[in-house]
């Protein structure tokens, strides 16, 4: 649920999600650097390494409406449980951002298997996208977007919106932020 404030305007939370090194940080760096008229404030991006970063965090907004989303993004690996609680809780739409990459695909695997823990039952209700990142990569490279697919539809997530990005040159980077923030609005309009 959004939070309410004083003036009226509301706030939702969207977060990126996916395994280590899969473009979270890139996105929303692009998002931020590249876009016009989304964010609305600073990009802090906490680092763990040259790549790696604990989480990124921004204020975004679609448009001129009163409503605006809280960014974050947090890694989906063990070890990290209680930051992922902290930046999960509350959550209304979740990115999951898919690492194409044949040595990743456990990596996938484990986030999402992580996420459907934190998360349980109150994720298949959550609006979701998946981006589909590093399609720049050679084909003998990656796995296929249906690969990645039926692993959603495996885990009955069945309501999720695939995207194919390339995070590094903003190729639908937009398109899925927006994406999902009319996935939250009209979810919220229905409830
Ligand atoms: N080829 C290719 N590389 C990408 C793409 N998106 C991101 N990368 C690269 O992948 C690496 C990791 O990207 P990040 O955005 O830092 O990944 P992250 O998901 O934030 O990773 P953590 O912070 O470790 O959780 C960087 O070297 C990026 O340049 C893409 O679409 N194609
Ligand atoms: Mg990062």
């Amino acid at each position: 649920m959004p939070q309410k404030l004083p003036d009226g305007s509301l706030v939702f939370k969207m977060v990126y999600f996916g395994p280590e090194l899969a473009g979270k940080g890139t996105s929303i760096r692009w998002i931020h650097d590249k876009e016009k008229g989304i964010q609305t404030g600073k990009l802090t991006q906490v680092r763990a390494g040259r790549d790696a970063s604990f989480f990124d965090r921004m204020m975004a907004k679609i448009g001129k409406s009163n409503v605006s989303f809280q960014v974050w993004s947090v890694v989906g690996k063990k070890s990290f449980e209680s930051l992922q609680k902290a930046i999960l809780g509350g959550v209304d739409g979740i990115i999951f951002v898919w690492d194409a990459s044949k040595e990743a695909w456990k990596d996938n695997l484990a986030a999402i298997n992580l996420l459907i823990e934190i998360l349980k039952r109150k994720l298949l209700d959550l609006p979701m996208i998946c981006m589909f990142n590093k399609i720049d990569l050679a084909r003998g490279k990656r796995v296929t977007r249906k690969d990645a697919e039926e692993i959603f539809k495996k885990a009955k997530l069945r309501n999720v919106d695939f995207i194919e990005t390339v995070a590094i040159d903003g190729k639908n980077v937009k398109n899925a932020f927006t994406l999902c923030a009319k996935k939250i609005l009209s979810c919220y309009i229905k409830k």
